[in-house]
């Protein structure tokens, strides 16, 4: 019986150990381009972001990448399916406003439970990460010419 309940625990404990590192592992990115703004734009820029999520749950680190962006002011993640629009749930650049054109390194940084706002005020990372695993979240930079977004991509999940 001893015997028994130590192969159960540790089954149980080899589970655990599996979930939580799977949890922490993968990526989340999404390639931005105008034509998934909704509506289209017609801007030539593009852009790269990945999110990488630390081990304990607790940070979610970003890089967000460019290419010639003219004139760029905010970038955020929003809440959203592919082809609908929706609100901020995290910023990720604030300005000050990138003057002319500009390729590169937009922004980097970290978001933890206290950065999100809108739907996701008072949430967790667990929540935000949910929604990027469903494709419920989409990366838009947004410029002067394009306020409402210059160049967007929905966000997926790569185990
Ligand atoms: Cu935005």
């Amino acid at each position: 019986m001893k015997i028994i309940k130590l192969i159960l625990y540790t089954a149980f404990a080899g589970v655990m150990t599996a979930s939580l590192s799977v949890a922490a592992m993968g990526t989340y990115s999404a390639k931005l381009a105008g034509k998934e703004e909704v509506p289209a734009t017609n801007s030539r820029a593009t852009g790269d972001v990945v999110f990488t999520l630390s081990a304990d749950g607790k940070e979610i680190t970003y890089v967000l990448k460019v290419k010639g962006i003219e004139n760029a002011t905010a970038a955020h993640i929003h809440a959203g399916k592919k082809g609908s629009e929706g609100g901020v749930v995290a910023g990720l650049f604030a300005g000050p406003k990138k003057e002319g054109k500009f390729s590169g390194e937009l922004a980097k940084g970290t978001i933890t439970d206290k950065n999100l706002v809108g739907p996701l005020a008072g949430k967790t990372l667990a929540d935000l990460i949910a929604m990027m695993k469903s494709g419920d979240t989409y990366v838009n930079v947004h410029t002067a010419k394009n306020p409402k977004g210059d160049i967007r991509g929905q966000i997926s999940y790569k185990p």
